[in-house]
Formats: structure tokens, sequence, C-alpha cells
């Protein structure tokens, strides 16, 4: 079984810091097929890496299994953002198959035209900045401890997760601000350069937001891997939607199990838990006591539509640099 989509936008992994949600995000990695995976900056966090080596087994996973995609027929396209920014030395290089450009324009399988860029650069037109340092920042990464503390907790006594500091961030004036002018800026940007709308990260607020009478621009936000643990994906209708990725993976184990008449299957977290290096597909064939087939996505559906895609370099696209 996988998760299907034409395109998945995943950003603000920030692999390398200890806020990662790796091992839901390398279980999400690995069941999605998809024509397109872009990668919206923020992936690995070389500033937390510069200041202090951390590089668990599940961070390698989940970079393994980006990689694996490129075996699957998607086209994987990097965007850097301001924490992986060394990416942007390496412009228009192909690492393993994964594409490094400075801004991408996606098409929609309804033809919409969308600017898929980090956002980091509207920092200063927004300048409401000081929220952002935090998102990088000691006091931040306490908060996101703690939040991982009490959810550790909160999965002990069955609890479903529940992200502590987005909480915070929803109570603070400022930070409310902050991201409304970074959403109006950001569609705005989109305007201005006559796309249909656009696909960013940054603030680590997710949001899918259409085009409507008052905004002539959508406005799409990935979230994030530290709190949200969600992505924005395109239907194969071209209809976006922000999806949480562990109710995503859930949702589908469900299925696979009702489809089998098996009983309901633990929770991501427990299986996250009670991994002891066991890949997941592995585990469920063992408790299950039977091998699962795992099923390619339609080659020829995924050639006939990756032709109606676009993405212009940017070096031709000079009018917009
Ligand atoms: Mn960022």
């Amino acid at each position: 079984m996988t998760l299907d989509y034409r395109t998945v936008f995943i950003s603000d992994t920030h692999l390398g810091s200890r806020g990662c949600q790796a091992a839901a995000l390398s279980k999400f990695i690995k069941y999605v097929r998809c024509d397109r995976l872009y990668l919206v900056g923020d992936i690995v966090d070389m500033w937390r890496l510069k200041q202090r080596w951390y590089w668990p087994g599940e961070h390698n996973n989940v970079l393994r299994r980006i990689l694996n995609q490129t075996k699957h027929h998607t086209d994987v396209v990097l965007v850097p953002g301001n924490h992986d920014e060394a990416a942007r030395q390496f412009l228009h290089s192909d690492f393993g198959g994964i594409r490094v450009l400075p801004y991408a324009v996606h098409v929609t399988a309804d033809d919409r035209r969308l600017l898929v860029i980090h956002g980091d650069q509207f920092d200063l037109v927004v300048k409401h900045s000081r929220f952002v340092s935090m998102l990088g920042g000691k006091a931040y990464e306490a908060l996101i401890a703690f939040n991982r503390r009490y959810n550790q907790a909160r999965v002990k006594l069955g609890l479903p997760y529940q992200s502590l500091s987005k909480t915070i961030k929803g109570k603070v004036k400022s930070a409310c601000m902050f991201i409304s002018k970074f959403e109006e800026t950001l569609a705005q940007e989109a305007e201005k350069r006559g796309l249909d709308g656009v696909v960013c990260g940054h603030i680590h607020e997710p949001a899918a937001r259409e085009a409507n009478s008052e905004h002539p621009t959508s406005y799409y936000n990935c979230g994030d891997w530290v709190e949200s643990c969600t992505a924005m994906v395109e239907h194969h209708d071209g209809r976006m939607e922000v999806i949480d990725g562990i109710k995503a993976v859930e949702d589908m184990l469900a299925r696979d199990q009702a489809a089998l008449g098996q009983p309901d299957p633990p929770s991501l977290h427990e299986l996250i838990r009670s991994d002891r290096g066991l890949d997941l597909g592995e585990q469920w064939r063992v408790t299950m006591g039977h091998n699962r087939s795992r099923r390619r996505p339609e080659t020829a559906q995924a050639q006939a539509s990756e032709a109606e895609l676009v993405i212009p370099s940017a070096t031709t696209n000079g009018k917009h640099q």
C-alpha cells in the first residue's frame, strides 16, 4: 500500500536538529509515491550541525528514503532555505537524481502555475523577523525538547500527539502578525510574477488558502516536521491539500489492515516506539505472518503527466531575478 499523489511538497524537516521528527518522516517518505517531490528548504539544519554534530540513524534513513524516491521514477527537486543555504552554492547541480534550484515554477494538473520557494528571502520585507530568529534559536529548541518529553508522556498515557509550541505560537500576537504579513507578502510575490499561487515553508505554519475575490493568488505552506508533521500535496486532479503526514500513514495502514480483515493496527507513534531496528514493512510481514508485495505506480501514467510539468531554469527567467 502506498500514499499516491501527483506532487508532494515538504519543508523545514530540520534534519540534524533534535527537534526533527525523523522517525515519522522516514515512514511517511517510505510510503509516498508521486511524480515529483519538492523539498522546499531547511531540509538539513546546517546551522545546528555547525554548533553541535547530531546525526542519528533515523536522520540517515530520511536521506536514504529521499534518494530511494528517485528509483520510483520520482523527480526530486530541492529548493534550499536559510538553514541549508550551503546548498545554494550548488544551484542547477544534480545529486544522485536530486536537482537543486533557487526556486521553481510548478504547473498543476489543472494548469495553475505555482511559485515554489522557501520564503526566507522575504524576511527583510516582512520585518517582524524576531519570530523567525526564534524558530532557529535556543529558546525554540528548548521548547521543542520540552514538547517532545511532554508528548512521550502523552503517548505512554495513550493520548494523541499535541504540539505545545504551536499552541503558544498561536497565542502570541506578534507571531500572529508576522505570520499573516508573511502569507500576504508571499501571495503578492506570486501575483507580481504573474503566477497563480505560491508554495513555501519557513514559518512552520501549515496553510492552504485558495485564491478568491479578495486574494487573487493561492497561498500554500508545507508546515514542518518539527511540530506539525505536515506535507502539502497535489492530488491527481490538481487539487492542493495540507495533510497530516502521521495520520496519512496511520489511515493507510488501517485501510490495509481492514482490507485483510485484521483488527486496527497500532498508531504510528506506538510503532516507532516499538521499532527495534526492524523496518516497518518487515515488522508487518512478521506480525501478519505473510508477505505482501508492494505495487509500483503505473509507469505509463507517470510519464504522461510528467510531460505536463514545467520547471524553467532560473537563468532563462532573468526578468524575475
Ligand atoms: Mn527557514
